[in-house]
């Protein structure tokens, strides 16, 4: 059996879903990749920036690497609420992924050297590295890029992680073989995941604004949201799934919940513990994607969705976090959800009153 073809079999044995092989050379939307950079779309991710040079010539992360191994690992489910409302993106209900598929990468890793399949050199990486993955997906055969900037797989659509195994061998890449899977119908005419994004941050067909995704306002911006764009976030406290929900090429997805379970931070809390947790935010989100803001992400984006889904317990919990959370931040949120959902409750107006003398003082 052929090297490429053995390669990509003990991929798929190992659990991956998809597997196929790129060169490791200047991804194809390098370009695209630049534009976006220069056009400030990565707003405070400085690490995109700092690695520019890295993402647009992988061959610099592994001097000698010739080859790139793309992987792919649904992880569809129904959509993830907290009890009492409040949004989690399907991706981060469970147990981190970096973990999972960073440990299932390494065994494959030492599985196709000692198969004799890999000689030299490798470098594992899941998201975090210098990489632009969806590009170099597409150029492996894995799927097809969507409007949205997704990758789309035939089966699992939107909802798969991508993870990649930077190799020194030297292999035919698998669209060259003529044995890539056959390429998904394109978007054409379908718009769902433009017209749907409750913020506009699909700005034109694959070029996503990051500083109006909801995603990155709820995962990577460590600053206020700003103010306009807060009653748009509506239930989601972590991410955002909107624009993989409309497409219609998600719809067969199989169903992954088992792979990653659910976290017991989400299976049993709510926005008011999340609002709450203060120093226990370690011990109770240990293990889950969820720390990715830290505690006072977390807790300004809990601020936020109480004020987007008004109810008594949550107005209490606001009124505390408005004068007693650590983090200006997270009481400027309180505050904006207090005057948003409770301007008319007993007390409520007093409250804002006597806390923005207090924080101009
Ligand atoms: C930074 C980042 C973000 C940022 C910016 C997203 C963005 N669109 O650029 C934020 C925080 C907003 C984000 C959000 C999400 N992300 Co993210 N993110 C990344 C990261 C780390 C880098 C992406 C990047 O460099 N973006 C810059 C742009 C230019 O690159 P790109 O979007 O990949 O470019 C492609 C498209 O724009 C498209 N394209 C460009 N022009 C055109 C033109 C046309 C006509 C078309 C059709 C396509 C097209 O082609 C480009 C190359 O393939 C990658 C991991 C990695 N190392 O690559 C994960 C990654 C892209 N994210 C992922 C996921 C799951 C998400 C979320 C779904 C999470 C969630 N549920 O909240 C959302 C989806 C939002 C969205 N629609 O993009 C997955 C995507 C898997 C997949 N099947 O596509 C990745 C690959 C992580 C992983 N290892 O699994 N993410």
């Amino acid at each position: 059996m052929e090297r490429e073809q053995s390669i990509i079999e003990m991929a798929l044995e190992l659990g991956f879903d998809m597997a196929g092989i790129a060169p490791l050379a200047p991804p194809p939307a390098a370009e695209r990749f630049q534009a976006w950079l220069d056009d400030g779309h990565h707003g405070s991710m400085a690490y995109l920036e700092r690695n520019r040079d890295r993402i647009c010539d992988p061959a610099r992360i592994l001097g000698g690497g010739r080859s790139l191994l793309c992987l792919g690992l649904g992880h569809a489910r129904a959509p993830v609420e907290l009890a009492g409302g409040g949004r989690v993106a399907r991706y981060a209900a469970g147990r981190d992924y970096h973990n999972k598929v960073g440990k299932l990468l390494r065994r494959l890793g030492r599985r196709l050297a000692e198969a004799g399949l890999a000689r030299g050199g490798q470098r594992s990486i899941v998201d975090a590295g210098p990489l632009l993955e969806r590009s170099h997906g597409a150029e492996a055969g894995l799927g097809h890029e969507s409007k949205a900037g997704h990758l789309l797989h035939r089966t699992h659509g939107p909802w798969f992680f991508l993870a990649e195994l930077l190799l020194e061998e030297d292999l035919v890449p698998t669209l060259d073989r003529g044995t890539g899977s056959s390429p998904l119908p394109s978007c054409g005419t379908c718009t769902a995941c433009i017209d749907a994004c409750p913020t506009g941050a699909i700005l034109e067909p694959g070029v996503v604004d990051a500083r109006l995704c909801i995603s990155y306002l709820t995962i990577e911006n460590p600053d206020p949201v700003p103010v306009e764009l807060r009653p748009h976030l509506g239930a989601w406290v972590f991410g955002c799934d909107v624009c993989s929900e409309v497409c219609p090429h998600g719809s067969r997805a199989p169903d992954r919940e088992d792979s990653l379970g659910t976290h017991k931070a989400v299976a049993e809390g709510s926005l008011v513990d999340w609002l709450e947790c203060g120093d226990s935010f370690p011990e109770v989100f240990i293990g889950s994607p969820l720390k990715r803001p830290r505690r006072a992400g977390l807790a300004r984006n809990a601020a936020l969705a109480l004020g987007n889904s008004p109810s008594d317990v949550g107005r209490e919990a606001l009124l505390r976090a408005l004068t007693g959370d650590s983090s200006e931040t997270v009481r400027e949120a309180a505050a904006w959800s207090l005057g948003r959902a409770h301007l008319s409750d007993k007390g409520v107006p007093d409250a804002l009153e006597r806390s923005r003398r207090q924080e101009n003082a």
